[in-house]
């Protein structure tokens, strides 16, 4: 049987919030063609159909966002997995937002997503330039794992995960992307799963996923891959045929 193949989107199959490159969009309605391909997100739908093709968004099997508390399939809605975030929660995300040090706030701090809240000190409104500084300024002072550390601390019921480049992704603890996992070894029992994420390190929030993947079947695959060309590579070295000529030349 042949592999079910699943990707992240930003920094997976795009730079982050940015359009898929023309080229890689050409060869990946390919992979489509040839395999079952589910895509997996932290960001919501809007954000999906401005970063991806029609083409392939009508193409893939299946799509995840809200970090797995949402799927669809053609376009229409199969789960929904809402929750009321309380309020001292969200209170405390704001002043966390409100007390950090970083200089720049461009407004949207805390979205509320299905199942999700996507906290960003700089703001969701940052352009590139501005996510670019934000990202570089984390890397140096570790805000962002600071914020994880916290909220995990004091609310022992959630957990929180660095999304991409500038924010943090909160959900109950557990509704994270490995549901992605459950549903699909629900959906398709006995399939291989070959799971690609730029967001494997510890606290990232592919890394639930990938452990997932990883424990399910010694006969599943995961690639950490660094960003889109990482991915393009792979996909190029080892899923360019389509599984029925594999086996035909096996
Ligand atoms: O899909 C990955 C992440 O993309 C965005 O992250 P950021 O804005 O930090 O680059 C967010 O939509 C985040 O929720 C999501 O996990």
């Amino acid at each position: 049987m042949d592999t079910l193949l699943v990707f992240d989107v930003d920094g997976t199959l795009t730079g982050p919030r940015r359009r898929m490159h023309e080229d890689f969009a050409r060869f990946f309605k390919s992979v489509c063609q040839n395999y079952q391909v589910f895509l997996v997100s932290g960001s919501d739908m809007p954000k999906l159909e401005e970063q991806l093709p029609k083409d392939i968004i009508g193409l893939v099997a299946g799509i995840f966002t809200c970090s797995g508390n949402e799927m669809l399939v053609d376009g229409q809605a199969v789960y929904r997995m809402e929750h009321l975030f309380p309020d001292d929660l969200t209170g405390f995300l704001a002043n966390f937002v409100d007390a950090s040090r970083y200089p720049v706030r461009t407004g949207n701090h805390i979205e509320a997503r299905t199942g999700t809240l996507n906290v960003s000190v700089v703001g969701r409104n940052a352009d590139p330039k501005q996510r670019m500084a934000y990202f570089t300024r984390d890397k140096e002072n570790g805000e962002r794992q600071k914020m994880i550390g916290d909220i995990m601390e004091r609310f022992p019921d959630y957990e929180a995960n660095v999304g991409g480049q500038i924010s943090v992704d909160v959900t109950p603890r557990g509704w994270n992307k490995s549901r992605v996992f459950q549903e699909l070894s629900q959906r398709y029992p006995g399939r291989k799963i070959a799971f690609f994420g730029d967001n494997m390190h510890t606290g990232g929030n592919d890394r639930p996923l990938g452990d997932a993947v990883k424990n399910g079947s010694s006969d599943n695959k995961v690639f950490p891959v660094e960003d889109h060309y990482d991915t393009w590579k792979i996909l190029q070295e080892q899923y360019s045929q389509s599984p029925k000529s594999q086996s035909q030349v096996a």
